[in-house]
This record gives C-alpha cells, structure tokens and sequence, in this order.
C-alpha cells in the first residue's frame, strides 16, 4: 500500500494514541473488505463530521505518487530493448535536424528539448495506443504538443514517410524541396498535420471541443460509434492559458471519455520554472480533479520503486512532498552528488536508503514520464476508462539526455549542442554512428531491413497505418442551386425586416433541405434570441447529450427551449472561443471524418475577430471551411449597446486572414448569393476558403433581387440605383444598411441640389482589393503584355465623378481601393469609439448619415469647380451637418 497518510512516529500523546486506533482500524477495514469499503467508511465520517458542524477541508490532491501502484501494473507489452533503441534514434535524429539547420543558418531556430522530455509519452503512443483507423472506419485524433515537431518528423523519416532531403530543409520551406514547417500546419503541410497547435492553449480547447463535436456526429448518427480518442499533449506551461483550462468542464458534463489530455509536465516553460514555488502537478491536480476529471499521476519511475518499498515511515513521500518545482529542476541539473545531499541528506533515514546507490544512479532516478512501463499502464488506464474525460500528469525532465542543457532555464531556446554534448549523447544513446559523424549532427537512418525499422512499421501496420496524416476521401455534396433560396431573393414586399431576420428565414429553409439540411451545424454563444433564432431552436432542437431531463417551463408555448439528444443546434453558452473550437471541428469534419458538415457560427460581431482572432488563424490553418457570420454589426446600426459592442472593424480584422471572404451584405438576396456560391465552393469544388458576414438588426423592405447582379455581388460591387435625372455626376458607394443612406442621400442631392448621382451596393470592399493586387502584381510580373484591370475599374467603367463611399466601418475598409481609383475616394466610416444613442444620433455623430453623405459629394464636387463651394457650404448648414465639432476618429 502506499503510504498515504503521514503516521505518527511517536505516539506522545493520549491523541497520537487514539489516532493510530483510528487508523489501524482504517487499514483493517481496506484490507478486509477492499478499497472501495474504506472509501464508503470514509464518506460516512465525512457526513457525520459536516452533520456534527465540522469544517471538512475539501482535498482535491492526492499524495505526490503515481496514481496506479506498482502493485496494480500490468507488463509492458512490447520489446523495451527494441522500442529503447527507436526511440533514441528518433531523438537523435530529431536533435540532428535542428542542431544542423542551426549551425547552416544561424538563426533558423526549432527546438531541442521539449521533445526530449516527451519522447517516451509518444513513443508508447506511437507504438502501443495510436490508432490510425478502426476498421474502415477513421482513427484517433493526435494534438501534438507543437514545438516537439522535430521528433514528430523524425518518426516519421525512420518510418520512410519523409525523405532525407526534406527533413534537411526543416525550416527551409522556400528552397524548391518541400521543407519541413516550423510547427504543425495543416496549410503548409497538408497531407500530413491535422491540427495546428503551437499557439499555446488552442489545441487543448480545440481539442476538448474535438472530442464533444465526435459524440454530437455520433449521436446524430452523422458518424457510427468507434472507440476513437482524441489525445491532446499540453505544456504544462501552457496550462496558464485561460484556452487551456477555462472549459474543461464541458469535459465532465459531456462524460467525454474519448478525451485523454497528456500534460507534459517537465515543471519549466520558456524562461524558467512553471511553478518554481509550488508545484505545478499539485495545482494542475486539484484543477482538472475538481472539474471531474478522472487524473492519473505519472511521477516516479519504476527505480523509485523499491525505495517506495523500502521506506517503511513515509519520509520519503514526505520529502518530495516538502520540495517545490524550483528544487526538483534544480536537482536534475546539479546531478547525483548534490541530490544525495540536498534531496536524501536533509533525513539521516533517507540518506541510508539510498546508502546502496552511486551518485549517477541516483541522478538518474527517472520521472515516471520517461519510463515506458508507467507510461505504458497509464495509458491503458486512460483508455479504458468511461464517464469522463483523463488527465495524465506526467512527470518529465525538460532536455532530457542532452547532457549540460539538462533541466536548465534557458534549455528552452537551445538550437544547437557543442561537440562535446553531441558526443556525450551519442555514447548516452548508444547511436550508431562514428564520432566525427556525430560531430556534424549527421542524420541516422538504419538499413530497410533493421530490426528497428521493422519493428516500428509492424506496429503501425498493426495500429492501422501511420500518424500524423492527413487524408481527403472523396466526399459528394449536392449544393442547393440558387432557385431553392427563392424565398430570400424575392424580397420583403414592402415588410420592413432586417438581414439578420432574412438570414435566419434562409437558415430554416436550408435545414429543411432533404439532402444536405441535417449536414447544417447551427452554433450560438448564448445570443439566439438576440438573433431572433427561437424558431430554430423548435424546429431542429438543442444538442444535449442527455436529451431532456426537466420540463422546460415553456413547454407549451410554440417556440420553447427544445433539448434533444439528437438536436442540431450548439447552443455554446457564453463562450466565443468554445463556440469557434465547435466551429473548427465542424468546419474541418470532411478532413477528420470523412463527413461535410457546414457550420453557421452566428455570434455578436464586436465578439468575433477581436476577442478569437489566434483561434479564428488557426481555423484557417488547418483549411477550415464554413460561415461566421457576425450578427448586431454596424457601429452605428447597433443601437443604444454602446462603446464596447458596436462593430465598426471587425472587416478590417477578416482582411488580415488569407482564406477569409467576407462580405457587408445590404439586402437578403445578397446573402443568398453569397451563400450558395460559398457552399458551392467550399464543397463542391473543394476550395480551402471560408465566409464571414456581417448582419444587421435595423428593419427595412428588402428588396427583390435585380436582374444580373449575382457576380457583382460576388466579386463585390454592383450599380444598384442609377441617377434618374441624366447622367451621374458623382458615384455613392454604400454597404450594408448604410446603403440606404446613401440612396436617401441620392434623392437628396437631386431634389435639393439638381446633382445627379448614382448609388453602388458594394458587399466586399477585401474582395474587391484582393482581385486589384492580384491583377497588379500580374501586370508588374508581365510589362510587355498589356496590362488587366481589376474587376472594380471594369465595374465602374463609364462612372464619371468623385466617389464618396460610406460604411458602418472604419475609413480604411473603403480606402483599401485608393490605389486604384482615379482618384482618392471620399471615405465616410465609424473610425472612433461607439456610443449609447439610437441610429439617428449616432450616424450624424459618425457623419455617416444620408445628410453627411450629401454634403460630402457637394463638397468635393465643389473642390472640383463642379458645384457653387458656397453653395455647398450653406449645404452643411440647411442639411444640419455640423461643421465645427470635434472628429468623432478622436472623440
Ligand atoms: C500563445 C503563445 N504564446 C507564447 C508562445 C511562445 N512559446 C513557445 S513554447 C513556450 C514555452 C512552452 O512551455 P511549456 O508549455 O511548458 O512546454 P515545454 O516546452 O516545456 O514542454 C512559449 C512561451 C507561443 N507559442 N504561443
Ligand atoms: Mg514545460
């Protein structure tokens, strides 16, 4: 048994008496009658104590040894020999290629000693857990830890998946040869890595959502059921991310035991100690415990064992229990002579139980991390276990084998090893390879028919094939044609609505479409009724794993708040960044599962980009497709919210991401457009792209699509209301609801000023740059042929005038096609902080308002000799636009 309880040596006192009875009889009831009675005995003096007004501290640590005792153990299965001799020339090879690349390119970076501390954790993973596939059905799911890639490759190169001249060019990924990406990337290495996972804390909540989003498929009967896991390797100093803890209940709510988090806790992180104070392991311990859990430690080794064995008083445990972190990586790196002193020395009885050691071996003494058998049991434990998602702490030794870098503040940033180190971890290893071949950190890469190669492919081949990769089935999607959304191009007849309404019209019909409507992964964070989505919520339900279990007290009205454990809907809660991991497991289901699923995240537009932005660039790594679609946007179309919610630059923060469409629809019929295509696109003909559009809550009569607008939608502008009094002499440009400013500032300007204008809808002022710098960068490349023009100067061919263009976003979304223009257009946006007012107020604060347009035209045209400048500076006056206030960009 362990020694779990610190018993009292003497027994001075009348209490120290009747405690160890207490006690005695504790031991006699586990060991008669079992674990589990002790544990009822126990539970029932708690109850009796707390009864009694006893204050019971609640303990959420369990003492600081490996969870399953070596009595509990199972062997290792496999060759420890052979798999020992493997996983040194992966370390080898893994250290080889960054030490090389360093000493070709200076600077170059990757790291060296994070995958030391974790060769051992995927090493028994990789050959013993990691399944590629279930039968024809698809395999586990690897988060790697995503600065440990270099050992990721070097598996990979002994496996024969990666050629030597691909992993010389680590970090060489523009020389010709594919090279090797810094970190997991699914963009540049896409038949290879799933999930990009080096901004720390995303792959954990990424992979937590994962492992939800695996059940909701299976529930819903998208996926059959397979005992799949998803396994995540952490940092443990990754776990200070608020990403990598703030949702792990979701874990125990959903009983997701097809989860299994491996914190590789080698107690530092970039500069120094996780913890150097505390106890990293403790804390981590109490966290993911009370968070239900289920934790299994891997702390010592099994040359701690006997020692375990032999300390009859408990001292030993009460030692470790006393060291902080600080100490424990201190010990590592002052070696076996000063452990002997510093760690055993401090107890006259733990100096004699290690009396028998030498000073190596007891530097050597291994941390459960790096010892396969526990490792090994486990994992096994982990994946056996059911009703909650396993944390394994285990316990490593960051820069492990490499000699000085051992266990050192600054391991982290090691590149590169002196000749010294190589050759000491050479005869460490055992690498077979002569000593000036070391000296040059060669690559080792044993005969096609070694031992080890053999053995290595034989128990991939037994565990389904190799991982990571990343495969495309050929996946069949039936896109509805653009006659199914007749309903939203047919217009409002005249019922004021808004595009938000329209949108959530179009999202009902879509779910009802009988090939791909069950397909449609409707996600919210807790704004559905702000959205007006209720009727959504009736009709395809809300995703609860457990169905219903209460009657909702709305039951018998129409709409009420429908669970099911078939429903479709992820309602989230009040988590942007949970709803955007859902988000990204939908979105990358065809890669994962072999099934499209097309999810619509409909979330607060202020609380998009700006609050998920890394999670949002991860999505785009890892070739996610689907639709954001930022709902209540518009600085000044959010009524009354204020400076923290209204939007005015979320589309400037969409431009910054390469795979990002976005688009600032004004009419139904626009979104539909852009709907169809975007599906069309992402699932039909596999582009690796996804949407982002913005909707709006102010109501006005949609109108009916006009003839031919469709690629204008598209590529983002199109006439949508000629000067009807003669030939325009200036060109409005107007997006989402500020479009109908700008018709009002049409009428305006002809009723009041005789000045003819003509009115654009533009939806994707990023699309429409996007096209201009392409077809600029073609004419730069190819000065002999004559030069393309951009689609905006073909759109606008013939437009005479200055243009004044005015959105509900900041002055640089339009100004992004200045350089195109024939000259600098008048951009009027919401470049400021927001207020509390309604629409009226804030539009003339932001001078986007019809009346701010008008003057704007007039007073350019003015500038231009084209309109009396007195004239137009009365305008300002009769028009109510004020001259003299401070900029609302500074206000
Ligand atoms: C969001 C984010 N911040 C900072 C970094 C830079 N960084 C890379 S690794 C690292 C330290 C990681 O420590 P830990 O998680 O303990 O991993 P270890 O290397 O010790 O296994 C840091 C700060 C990053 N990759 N992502
Ligand atoms: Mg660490």
């Amino acid at each position: 048994m362990n020694p779990v309880l610190e018993f009292p040596v003497k027994l001075e006192t009348d209490f120290d008496q009747e405690m160890a009875e207490w006690l005695e009889a504790f031991d006699e009831v586990v060991d008669d009658q079992g674990p589990n009675k002790g544990a009822d005995l126990l539970n029932a003096l708690v109850r009796r104590a707390r009864d009694a007004g006893v204050d019971v501290p609640v303990h959420l640590n369990t003492p600081y040894l490996n969870t399953i005792p070596a009595s509990e153990e199972v062997p290792y299965p496999g060759d420890r020999k052979l798999e020992r001799r493997i996983k040194s020339l992966i370390r080898w090879n893994a250290m080889a290629m960054v030490h090389r690349q360093n000493k070709k390119d200076p600077g170059i970076g990757g790291h060296i000693s994070t995958y030391s501390s974790l060769a051992t954790l995927l090493e028994v993973g990789f050959n013993h857990f990691f399944r590629a596939s279930y039968g024809d059905e698809p395999g586990d799911l690897i988060y790697f830890q995503g600065h440990a890639s270099p050992g990721v490759y070097a598996r990979a190169f002994l496996e024969g998946r990666l050629s030597e001249e691909q992993v010389k060019n680590f970090r060489h990924e523009l020389r010709g040869t594919p090279g090797l990406s810094s970190y997991p990337h699914p963009w540049l290495m896409s038949d290879f890595w799933r999930f990009p996972t080096v901004s720390m804390g995303l792959g954990p909540l990424n992979a937590l959502y994962q492992a939800r989003f695996m059940q909701y498929l299976e529930n819903r009967e998208l996926i059959k059921k397979t005992p799949r896991k998803i396994w995540a390797f952490v940092g443990d100093g990754e776990t200070d991310e608020p990403e990598t803890l703030g949702s792990l209940s979701l874990g125990s709510r959903e009983k997701l035991d097809n989860l299994i988090f491996v914190v590789n806790c080698n107690l530092q992180r970039l500069d120094g100690p996780v913890r150097g104070n505390g106890k990293i392991v403790n804390e981590l311990e109490a966290y993911f415990r009370g968070a239900g859990w289920n934790v299994i430690k891997v702390m010592w080794g099994c040359d701690w064992d006997p020692l375990f064995a032999a300390d009859k008083t408990g001292l030993l445990l009460k030692r470790m229990e006393e060291c902080v972190d600080g100490e424990l990586q201190t010990f590592k790196a002052k070696g076996g002579a000063y452990i002997r002193k510093e760690f055993f020395g401090k107890y006259p009885e733990l100096l004699k139980l290690v009396e028998h050691m030498s000073d190596d071996e007891l530097h050597r003494l291994t941390r459960g991390g790096h010892d396969p058998q526990k490792v090994y049991n486990a994992y096994l434990r982990a994946v056996q276990h059911t009703g909650s998602p396993t944390v394994i702490l285990a316990q490593t030794v960051k820069g492990y084998g490499l000699g000085s870098a051992e266990a050192r503040n600054a391991t982290h940033s090691e590149k590169k090893l002196a000749d010294q180190a190589l050759s000491a971890f050479r005869t460490r290893f055992d690498i077979p390879i002569p000593e000036s071949a070391a000296r040059d950190g060669s690559l080792y890469l044993p005969a096609e028919d070694s031992e080890e190669l053999q053995y290595m492919r034989e128990r991939r081949r037994q565990l389904g094939g190799f991982i990571p990769t990343r495969e495309l089935a050929k996946l069949h999607f039936d896109t509805p044609s653009i006659a199914e959304f007749s309903e939203s191009l047919a217009g409002s007849k005249g019922r004021a609505v808004s595009t938000t309404m329209g949108y959530v019209s179009m999202l009902r019909q879509l779910l009802k479409d009988p090939k791909i409507g069950k397909l449609i992964v409707p996600i919210i964070p807790d704004e559905g009724r702000t959205f007006g989505m209720e009727s959504i919520i009736r009709q395809v339900g809300i995703y609860a794993s457990k169905g219903q279990l209460y009657k909702p007290h709305d039951q018998d009205m129409l709409l009420y708040y429908r669970e099911e454990k078939n429903g479709q809907i992820l309602e989230e809660g009040i988590t942007e960044a949970g709803s955007m991991a859902s988000f990204t497991a939908s979105g990358t289901s065809y890669s994962n599962y072999n099934v499209i699923t097309v999810p619509f995240f409909t979330y607060y537009s202020m609380f998009g980009f700006q609050r998920i932005g890394d999670l949002v660039w991860a999505f785009a790594d890892a070739r996610g497709k689907g639709f954001l679609v930022g709902a209540t946007a518009g600085r000044t179309t959010l009524l009354g919210e204020g400076l923290q919610h209204q939007d005015g630059h979320s589309h400037v923060l969409a431009s910054t991401v390469p795979t990002c469409h976005a688009y600032d629809p004004a009419y139904v019929y626009e979104i539909a457009v852009i709907v169809q295509d975007g599906m069309r696109r992402m699932y039909e003909l596999n582009q690796d792209r996804f949407y982002y559009i913005t909707l709006y809550n102010e109501d006005y009569p949609m109108p009916e699509m006009p003839k031919g607008v469709e690629e204008g939608i598209l590529r983002g502008i199109y006439k949508y209301r000629e000067s009807a009094k003669g030939k325009a002499v200036v060109q409005l440009f107007g997006s989402g609801p500020i479009l109908n400013e700008a018709i009002k500032a049409q009428e305006i300007l002809a009723e009041k000023y005789s000045v003819a204008a003509d009115v654009w809808s533009v939806t994707s002022y990023n699309e429409l740059r996007r096209d201009a710098l392409s077809t600029e960068r073609w004419n730069r490349l190819h000065p002999a042929e004559s030069p393309k023009k951009p689609y905006i100067l073909n759109a606008i061919d013939g437009a005479e005038g200055p243009i004044i263009a005015a959105t509900d976003y900041m002055k640089i979304v339009p100004d992004q096609l200045s350089p195109w223009l024939r000259e600098r257009l008048v951009s009027l946006g919401t470049d400021g902080f927001g207020r509390s007012d309604n629409r009226q107020y804030l539009r003339r604060h932001f001078e986007v308002n019809a009346e701010s347009i008008a003057t704007a035209a007039l007073s350019i045209l003015a500038r231009h000799g084209k309109f009396d400048a007195k004239r137009a500076q009365q305008a300002f006056q009769d028009l109510g636009v004020a001259t003299e206030g401070q900029d609302p960009a500074v206000l």
